[in-house]
């Protein structure tokens, strides 16, 4: 059994989409980080660097933070959702990608242009131009493609939830084509669908205009 300590957020999201994916068993415990439940001392015990989420596998005693780490960690356990051979250094540099490129930016992004507009312009310029690169850097790698990699893996799990905030960040999904429609097959797998509503139902996942 694993425990799952989560809020309704993007990192929260790839894992509890993961374990929706496994289809394994696992426990929700919500960390509302609104209402700084991240730094609950028992919280800190699991998880650091007092973010969500983080896990617990009973199994195998082992505790995770960070959502790379967290997603290794299931795909090495059930051998799933991982190429084999050259595809998996392909699916590891793309995981990659995401956790030092992609959320970092995009989560500043959210924090300048949808939760602090007006404050500095600078960075939301700043922020706004590097999502669209960023958009622009994942159109081209789904160019020919259903998935970042041949398969659906742990890199298109890190990747879709920071894109399903994609009206946070001024993107207007018809400028990535590529990006939008593999962001729909995504978002049409069932798992991908209650792994979104996890720990709690805040509102459909969004879709661009035209879907
Ligand atoms: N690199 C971390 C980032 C985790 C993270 O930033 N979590 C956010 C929610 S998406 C959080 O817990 N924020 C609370 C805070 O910063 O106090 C990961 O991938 O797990």
């Amino acid at each position: 059994m694993i425990d799952l300590y989560t809020w309704t957020t993007p990192n929260g999201r790839k894992v509890s989409i993961m374990l929706e994916e496994l289809g394994v068993e696992y426990t929700v415990h919500s960390i509302n980080i609104g209402k700084d439940e991240q730094f609950d001392p028992d919280f800190l015990k699991i998880a650091p660097n007092n973010k969500i989420p983080a896990i617990v596998d009973h199994e195998t005693g082992q505790t995770l933070m960070e959502t790379g780490a967290i997603l290794l960690y299931l795909a090495d356990k059930y051998d799933r959702f991982m190429p084999k051979g050259a595809e998996r250094w392909r699916a590891i540099e793309w995981l990659m990608w995401q956790m030092g490129g992609l959320g970092p930016m995009l989560g500043q992004a959210h924090h300048f242009l949808h939760f602090n507009p007006g404050k500095a312009a600078y960075a939301e310029e700043r922020f706004a131009k590097e999502a669209q690169r960023l958009y622009g850097v994942l159109d081209r790698r789904l160019e020919g493609r259903d998935f970042i990699v041949d398969e659906f893996s742990v890199a298109d799990m890190a990747v879709w939830p920071w894109t399903s905030r994609f009206e946070w960040q001024g993107i207007d999904m018809d400028a990535f084509p590529n990006v939008r429609d593999w962001y729909l097959r995504v978002a049409g797998r069932p798992a991908v669908q209650k792994g979104y509503h996890i720990p709690k139902f805040v509102s459909e996942i969004p879709l661009p205009s035209k879907a």
